[in-house]
């Protein structure tokens, strides 16, 4: 097949799925063609059924807001005319579904035909696609699209009670690729981090106001009280100052590693002990499904995909947005006994197993299939 992806090129989860696929699907031989403003983050090494296109977007001094939708909708219409594609699949529906539909009209004026199938991961639906500036956008995008997939049951819930999609939703979770997240500790590493057996407790995300960042540095400071550790926090974005001040209040600096944006973030989680997710909502929970596959059991909060993802109980525990006792007593049992550690790591990485991309990548290409299939007979 000829494979149109568009997606965001950022660390984002969303970013981060569509160029983890892209890959799968070129080593299963099919060409696969990215669209982005920018080289997506993983699209990092070379295939040669891979291919990418930069979305450019003129400069124009009438222009407050320069148009990247339409300029996306331009490339894609280009793209499918000099390559012929089989299908277009874009990653987070703002505003690349309602791009990716354009150009379908747009072609069919020519007399091409272009499946269409957008992909929606969370905010595109939960907190910025349901806002009224964008939801006539986004329900006419899903229902002109010619199929739709979620990231998870609870994420196809929330469409269907928030817009009126009349079309059916695929969930197909997300999944990670075990070449990459199955490092092994390295432990002169996991030593200069914590040189007295510390636990080593991390978090990882965009440090939004979504994702409750406070609340990590809370519970981890509950947890210090009990059990020898420290915090290691990759990422950075809006909330930073804010988690540095609860640091300083606390007095705990000297336990809190602020290690910024890392590319290579298995290798920090595979020498890692704990992972904190205290998101206010999450429709998946890719970070936490990452730490797993390194073995890393999970304290998260109880909202949307993540009890779908985080198995109460035997990879972790889930308990209420905003608890931070609760989080920091879950979080104490299972760092405090190496043994329940031990068989905590061993069922996190067992879970993570059924994410494998090589048991969830078939599903995107049977999906195609189907979609291609029913677009050509009707
Ligand atoms: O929706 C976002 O905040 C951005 C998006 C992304 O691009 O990082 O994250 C969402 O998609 C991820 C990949 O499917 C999911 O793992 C995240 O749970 C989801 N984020 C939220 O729902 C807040």
């Amino acid at each position: 097949m000829k494979i149109g992806i568009v997606c965001y090129p950022t660390y984002g989860g969303s970013g981060v799925i569509a160029t983890e696929l892209g890959h799968y699907l070129a080593k299963q031989g099919h060409a696969v063609h990215f669209l982005s403003y920018e080289q997506p983050a993983r699209l990092d090494y070379f295939n040669e059924n891979i291919f990418y296109h930069e979305v450019n977007v003129s400069q124009y001094p009438l222009f407050r807001y320069p148009p990247y939708e339409l300029a996306l909708t331009s490339k894609i219409v280009d793209l499918v005319q000099s390559t012929g594609l089989d299908v277009i699949h874009v990653h987070y529906a703002i505003p690349h579904a309602a791009a990716a539909v354009m150009a379908k009209y747009i072609l069919k004026t020519k007399g091409i035909d272009l499946p269409v199938i957008t992909t929606l991961h969370g905010t595109d639906i939960t907190l910025v696609g349901k806002d009224a500036t964008y939801r006539p956008v986004v329900t006419y995008a899903l229902n002109e699209s010619d199929g739709i997939t979620a990231v998870s049951n609870s994420l196809r819930s929330d469409t269907f009670e928030q817009f009126e999609v009349t079309r059916e939703i695929e969930v197909i979770p997300n999944f990670v690729d075990f070449h990459r997240f199955s490092k092994k500790p390295r432990e002169h590493f996991k030593k200069a981090i914590a040189p007295n057996g510390e636990r080593i407790v991390v978090h990882v995300s965009n440090f939004r106001k979504v994702k409750r960042v406070e609340d990590v540095i809370q519970v981890f400071s509950r947890i210090r009280q009990r059990v020898p550790s420290r915090l290691l926090l990759i990422g950075d974005g809006p909330e930073r100052m804010n988690m540095e001040r609860v640091c300083r209040d606390l007095g705990i600096c000297d336990w809190v590693t602020f290690l910024g944006k890392q590319e290579a973030v298995e290798e920090i989680l595979s020498v890692s002990d704990l992972f904190l997710m205290p998101s206010q909502t999450e429709s998946f929970g890719l970070a936490a499904l990452e730490a797993m596959a390194c073995e890393v059991p999970v304290v998260a909060s109880n909202t949307g995909g993540i009890p779908e993802v985080v198995i109460d109980g035997r990879v972790g525990y889930i308990c209420p947005v905003g608890d931070i006792e609760a989080m920091a007593e879950k979080g104490t049992y299972i760092l405090s006994d190496p043994d329940r550690l031990s068989n905590f790591k061993a069922a996190a990485y067992q879970h993570a197993l059924s994410y494998d991309i090589l048991q969830v990548g078939p599903r995107y290409e049977a999906y195609y299939q189907e979609v291609i299939h029913k677009h050509l007979i009707s």
